[in-house]
């Protein structure tokens, strides 16, 4: 089936306008610092609305989490904002990802900040784009020469100190550590070439099925902390994600690790 890309780069924009248009937050807690406002509920309705007029299909989101098993058919997988806690603090670090996924296969993805105006987009098969640019990874070869993100989501907090200790092995190695908020951000970085390695504790796929194509696409490798390909079923117990020259010595300080 043809995919419309320019239309879904269009519904993304309008997305954005919703997520800007919101003018109180109204914040609630889902679980110990985890939290939904009105701009992911505004955003999550208004996508639940439109994606299905582009491809028709089922809708996966942070919001509305009903897991789609094996991903029969088409699925599209939403994270109406990633990124929450940035937004209630009023960090412009946080974006709206939507992924297009057939018979389990992403076939295609889009990141959206509204705060900076940046659209990534790619197709299976197409490459890599920032608002229309072909991007791809940086050609750091050189664990000292990276610039590396992770991320510490909400679950399982205080039971982190396995991961933090390799993040610490990962700082020191490197030419520094970066925490965004928001592990779609994290993927387009690392496919534009910004960062140079990306790692996750526990990860859901709405937070990854969009970022990770992108970063496919744009010449990077996402697998788990064994280097196994990831499994996109329910939340995934360790991820690790690289410019692919970086693949070897991020595996050898993140092996290991993994959510029981
Ligand atoms: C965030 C996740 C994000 C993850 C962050 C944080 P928020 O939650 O969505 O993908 O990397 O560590 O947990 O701020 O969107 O609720």
């Amino acid at each position: 089936m043809d995919f419309d890309m320019g239309a879904l780069i269009q519904v993304m924009r309008r997305a954005g306008r919703v997520a800007l248009s919101v003018e109180e937050l109204h914040p609630h807690t889902k679980g110990a610092s985890d939290y939904v406002t009105d701009v992911d509920r505004a955003v999550d309705a208004f996508l639940i609305r439109e994606l299905p007029r582009l491809v028709p299909g089922r809708m996966y989101t942070e919001e509305t989490p009903i897991d789609p098993g094996d991903y029969p058919g088409n699925t599209w997988v939403v994270d109406p904002i990633d990124g929450t806690t940035n937004v209630m603090f009023g960090l412009n670090l946080s974006a709206i990802s939507a992924a297009l996924v057939t018979d389990g296969c992403v076939r295609a993805g889009a990141i959206y900040n509204p705060f900076s105006g940046e659209l990534f987009h790619a197709q299976k098969g197409g490459g890599a784009f920032l608002n229309g640019q072909l991007i791809r990874v940086s050609d750091t070869r050189d664990l000292a020469d990276a610039l590396i993100s992770f991320e510490l989501g909400p679950c399982a907090k205080g039971q982190q100190a396995g991961y933090l200790a390799r993040v610490t092995a990962l700082h020191q190695a490197s030419s520094g550590v970066r925490l965004l908020g928001s592990a779609a951000l994290d993927l387009c970085y690392l496919a534009a070439g910004r960062l140079s390695a990306c790692v996750f504790d526990a990860i859901h796929p709405w937070d990854y099925a969009a970022g990770r194509l992108i970063l496919e696409e744009a010449g990077g490798v996402a697998t788990d902390c064994e280097g196994k390909p990831l499994v996109m079923r329910g939340r995934v117990r360790s991820m690790m994600a690289t410019n692919g020259h970086l693949q070897e010595a991020v595996l050898e300080i993140m092996r290991g690790f993994a959510w029981e």
